[in-house]
């Protein structure tokens, strides 16, 4: 009697603690699988030749005569990129789309005779090709006179309704943190900011170095975390004031649900350079980012700036296509024995595993394989802290690899072994695991 009584305050209280663990909205919910994400960085730099314009730059200097935004969503869908973000406004204050609330943008630029609207294209393509569009507005400007007053808060608001008001839903909004000299002066009203974003595109994440709904990785390498924890504390934290190895690891105590997306380039800049034509990353490459980002927990923005043209540059478009048709080779044939909970891609089917309780997979054959993919049911919370996976090897149980977080999905890749069977064990976890999909593959021989 006495005993039933203590185990059932225990089943109560383990549930009481489950649920008061962070869990992601609908919204993150929404973000988390789209996986591959593009970013376009695209301004007056693109025809500087610069990284950081400073904000003299003459409107007459853009003018990209080929430019065809259905060019860069069609790639990008083709390489199966679920979502491209645009810089609408990039630190040298200069805007792709004619707003009402400054001169300095298309409207006064050569590019169809002042009658040009980036943003618009932009998100009309991805329309038509079924991606997700979000925008980049810079709030570090280095052009607008009212920049360090409290009237800039007034003028970036105003741009942030032009843009979530005239070019149909917005899926993301990106908060840059950087700043330079004339930004000590300027206090960012981000409150004011962010409540306008849920009032006018409520479904949209924000991103900034703390959030509100994804984070910044730390690094702008490709690397999330080997330990990436989708909580945070965002106590402390402010769009440019953050500590970026806490950020790449997240924070298993955090209170805050609070994603990591992984921001990198195809190329060492940013924009555009012709410079850089030959230093574009191969698709294999790219590969080894989706690892890094999307294996761990992450979310791939994968930044491919058009040129001066207004085109993407056929390296880039190069590496796109082998980048997808690698990752289809790999992940084409999961040798998992089909189970209807673990191999069914929906994580809201799972299997509930406890800390050192044996998981069988069965292959149903003998097959050769050297990547593993592991999700947890992320609607409920994240959960494994750590586990490990042993493979038969015909007479006995073998170490095959340890690894820490999952989350979303950890990928595992390990040199090739053959067998039948594999056995997964969670070592510790924040509660009771919610084991959504386990999948094992042989990688394509391009990686
Ligand atoms: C940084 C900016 O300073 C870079 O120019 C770039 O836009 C990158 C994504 O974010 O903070």
């Amino acid at each position: 009697m006495r005993h039933s009584f203590l185990m059932g305050c225990v089943v109560v209280l383990a549930a009481f603690m489950a649920n008061a663990q962070p869990k992601p909205t609908p919204r993150q919910l929404a973000w988390q699988p789209l996986e591959t994400t593009a970013f376009l960085h695209f301004t007056v730099n693109t025809f500087t030749d610069k990284e950081w314009g400073d904000g003299t730059e003459s409107p007459a200097i853009f003018n990209p005569t080929k430019l065809d935004a259905r060019q860069w969503i069609k790639a990008l869908k083709e390489a199966g990129f679920k979502m491209a973000i645009i810089t609408a406004k990039h630190h040298d204050g200069f805007c792709l789309w004619p707003s009402k609330m400054t001169e300095h943008s298309v409207k006064n630029s050569p590019w169809k005779n002042g009658k040009g609207d980036v943003v618009k294209e932009v998100s009309d393509a991805c329309r038509e090709f079924g991606l997700k569009f979000g925008v980049y507005l810079s709030p570090w400007d280095r052009h607008e006179p009212r920049y360090g007053t409290a009237a800039y808060n007034d003028y970036y608001k105003s741009q942030l309704r032009e843009l979530l008001t005239n070019y149909g839903p917005v899926s993301e909004v990106w908060f840059d943190g950087a700043k330079g000299e004339n930004a000590k002066d300027m206090t960012y009203d981000f409150a004011g900011y962010w409540a306008l974003v849920r009032e006018l595109q409520p479904n949209a994440v924000m991103f900034s170095d703390a959030g509100p709904d994804v984070r910044w990785v730390g690094n702008e390498a490709g690397n999330a975390g080997e330990t990436c924890w989708s909580t945070i504390n965002t106590e402390g934290l402010a769009p440019g004031v953050a500590d970026s190895k806490y950020l790449n690891r997240g924070d298993a105590a955090g209170k805050q649900w609070v994603p990591a997306e992984t921001d990198v380039s195809i190329r060492p800049g940013w924009f555009y350079h012709a410079s850089e034509d030959t230093k574009v990353r191969s698709g294999k490459n790219l590969v080894n980012l989706y690892y890094q980002s999307v294996g761990r927990n992450s979310l791939l923005l994968l930044n491919v700036p058009p040129n001066r043209e207004g085109l993407f540059s056929e390296p880039d478009l190069a590496s796109l296509k082998e980048f997808r048709s690698i990752l289809d080779e790999t992940f084409k044939t999961n040798l998992v024995a089909k189970q209807p909970k673990l191999t069914d891609k929906k994580l809201a089917t799972f299997t509930t595993l406890s800390a050192n309780q044996p998981l069988v997979i069965e292959l149903g054959k003998e097959a050769e394989f050297d990547r593993i993919s592991i999700q947890e049911n992320i609607a409920n919370g994240q959960r494994i802290a750590s586990g490990r996976v042993e493979y038969w090897n015909g007479s006995d149980w073998q170490p095959l690899q340890t690894f820490t977080t999952v989350g979303y999905k950890r990928l595992l890749r390990f040199p090739a072994v053959k067998s039948t069977k594999l056995r997964l064990f969670i070592n510790n976890a924040n509660g009771s695991v919610e084991l959504a999909e386990v999948g094992v593959y042989k990688a394509s021989s391009r990686e």
